[in-house]
């Protein structure tokens, strides 16, 4: 299924009213604070956010999995799926792969059909946290960190494969997961771990384009839970400072410890230069994978904030982040789900871009708690989504992605072209 460009302008039609009376009030309120809406409304509308390929399908817990009907069979379907997404709201030109579940048979044509849809391809992602079929040597102890050489080895050149499969596409980014770890104590050596992967990262390293960032993440636990080797950001940092310039941390929302200042994580990193990539995700316990801005919106936005004043200093050394969804759907329909969160996404950076800067800084210098909370709060308050809206008119997406996904029955649809059993790969 395709959507067609005039039922979205149809669809825009009969929402124009409403929408024009919300979007013009908001702009001349904005307008009177001394706000730029035109350059707002060109921020908000470039910003893409790529789909990872795992995430079109149900996913599940080790308790089980509920199928929701018309998944991805293929990764064909998996591109079609987001050409809906980006049909919708022209946010989210991008997909990332994971290998081996999403290994192109013909790149080219894989190629270009991502690009009928207007979609490119962001980082890939290696697996080595599974075992395949056909696969040698087992994971099952870890991969780059493994005790045995041929098995770190094993993991190197999947990674060295997962790379080439990136080049084919055209990415430029290759994010690596690692499960590495421990369930008990004193089952294995942490330096030891540490310098095996550090040792392993190198040797991929050496092998990255000279164009290519390498995004490493960490998480504290799961599935090991006594120990992970790369537990938090300064591992990652640590471990990129020590690869080089190419090398940096990517920090998924779920992937902390409740309670974490992940703003602080973000405005560290970014100062240092080293911020590569973003996982985003709502999570209450852990890593959750729930939709973004579903429990904690005021911490995306207080991230967001952070993310937008290192975007916004001329001397940033940071690379504009590579930005991705990573989220698993238990009982929604994984698209509507998308849907929801890139909306989130945009409401919590278009809040972060309305935070008076100036104000603020001369607010923290004063040590001026009450006013500074003030600027950032006003901000927050702010019901920003006629912005979204007229920034995806202009874009010539839907001003209600959600409610047309629904209007043209799209999951229907999909259930009546590939069957109510599809099961997609992922986790
Ligand atoms: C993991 C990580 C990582 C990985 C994914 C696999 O967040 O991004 O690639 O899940 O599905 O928890
Ligand atoms: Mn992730
Ligand atoms: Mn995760």
């Amino acid at each position: 299924m395709k959507i067609e460009k005039n039922q979205v302008e149809q669809h825009n039609q009969q929402h124009s009213k409403q929408h024009e009376r919300n979007f013009l009030f908001l702009a001349e309120t904005l307008t009177n604070q001394g706000v730029d809406v035109g350059s707002l409304l060109q921020k908000i509308g470039n910003l893409q956010i790529a789909i990872p390929s795992w995430a079109l399908g149900t996913g599940g817990t080790r308790f089980g999995r509920f199928s929701g009907g018309g998944e991805p069979r293929n990764l064909e379907e998996k591109i079609s799926d987001i050409g809906l997404l980006h049909a919708l709201n022209r946010s989210s030109g991008a997909i990332s792969l994971h290998i081996p579940w999403d290994i192109p048979q013909d790149a080219e044509a894989t190629k270009s059909l991502a690009s009928s849809y207007d979609i490119i391809f962001d980082a890939v992602n290696s697996n080595t946290f599974q075992d395949q079929k056909d696969q040698k040597l087992s994971y099952k102890f870890g991969s780059l960190a493994h005790t045995h050489k041929d098995v770190r080895q094993q993991a190197i050149e999947h990674n060295i494969e997962v790379i080439k499969y990136g080049q084919m596409l055209g990415s430029k980014a290759t994010t690596v997961w690692l499960s590495d770890g421990s369930c008990f104590p004193a089952q294995q050596n942490f330096r030891k771990a540490f310098q095996n992967t550090y040792e392993s990262l190198q040797s991929i390293y050496s092998h990255l384009p000279h164009d290519w960032k390498m995004l490493i993440e960490y998480k504290p636990y799961e599935p090991n839970f006594y120990s992970t080797v790369i537990q938090d950001w300064g591992t990652s940092f640590l471990l990129a400072n020590k690869l080089g310039k190419q090398a940096f941390t990517l920090v998924d929302l779920g992937h902390h410890l409740p309670n974490t200042n992940i703003e602080q994580i973000v405005a560290t990193l970014m100062m240092e230069g080293k911020l590569g990539g973003f996982h985003f995700n709502d999570s209450k316990y852990g890593d959750d994978d729930l939709t973004v801005g579903s429990i904690k919106p005021y911490q995306l936005f207080l991230i967001f904030s952070e993310l937008v004043e290192g975007m916004e200093d001329k001397n940033s050394k940071n690379p504009i982040p590579a930005w991705m969804i990573d989220a698993s759907h238990n009982v929604k329909d994984p698209l509507e789900d998308l849907l929801q969160s890139v909306e989130a996404i945009k409401i919590a950076y278009a809040q972060a871009l309305l935070i008076d800067r100036k104000e603020l800084a001369d607010a923290q210098h004063n040590n001026d708690t009450v006013k500074a909370q003030e600027i950032v709060q006003n901000a927050y308050r702010t019901d920003v989504r006629p912005l979204l809206a007229e920034a995806r008119r202009r874009n010539k997406a839907a001003l209600m992605p959600l409610t047309l996904f629904r209007e043209l029955k799209v999951r229907e649809k999909l259930v009546d072209e590939r069957g109510k059993l599809t099961i997609a790969t992922g986790l």
